[in-house]
């Protein structure tokens, strides 16, 4: 009896450094690919009067309420871009549509300009498929959780050209790929001045 006792302890701590020291020993996880770096992030207010805009604009405060917030990151790995689009406070159970534009937020929802596109449609507005499609721009097009939080990730094979891709807008609807609306996601709701 004494020595089973003696063997069942000392199986138990055994067993114990052993899982402990499998644990230490273990190599090191695969290094996942690099994280996303911040670009931007911000919660959005009503547009100026006057003067300089806030970072973050809601331009329909009933879809986009006051104070929601939005937050963009990015990487650049072998060649390929990445793009995170983080929100919280929005409306919960919705479906939205999120692109990279060129310019900055301005007072008013068009002054972001289009659509940022890797190669560019000689027509404008673009809805091209041929040019208003996911690979050619950075759709970020989510649905918000029971909360109102939600992502939007894209991918691309190709890297910003600098200083033209100056924002994020959040628009009403998921994005159209249908024949002549290509690109199209309705109202423009919310914008955040993102310079990639
Ligand atoms: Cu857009």
């Amino acid at each position: 009896m004494r020595t089973s006792v003696a063997v069942l302890f000392g199986s138990v701590l055994f067993l114990t450094a052993c899982s402990g020291g499998t644990n230490t020993a273990a190599p090191a996880p695969t290094p996942t690919s690099a994280p996303v770096t911040p670009v931007a992030e911000t919660a959005v207010a009503e547009p100026a009067a006057s003067g300089d805009q806030p970072k973050g604009i809601t331009y329909d405060a009933k879809r986009i309420p006051v104070g929601a917030k939005l937050a963009v990151a990015s990487k650049v790995a072998d060649g390929q871009t990445t793009v995170e689009l983080t929100v919280s406070g929005l409306l919960p159970n919705t479906k939205y549509g999120s692109h990279v534009h060129t310019k900055p937020c301005g007072a008013k929802p068009a002054d972001s300009g289009p659509h940022y596109q890797n190669e560019k449609d000689p027509v404008s507005p673009s809805v091209d498929e041929k040019y208003a499609n996911a690979s050619n721009e950075i759709w970020l097009d989510f649905i918000t959780d029971d909360k109102g939080a939600g992502k939007g990730t894209a991918t691309v094979k190709w890297q910003f050209r600098k200083g033209e891709a100056n924002a994020v807008i959040v628009h009403a609807a998921h994005t159209s790929t249908e024949h002549g609306k290509a690109g199209t996601a309705g109202d423009r709701l919310a914008c955040l001045t993102a310079q990639f």
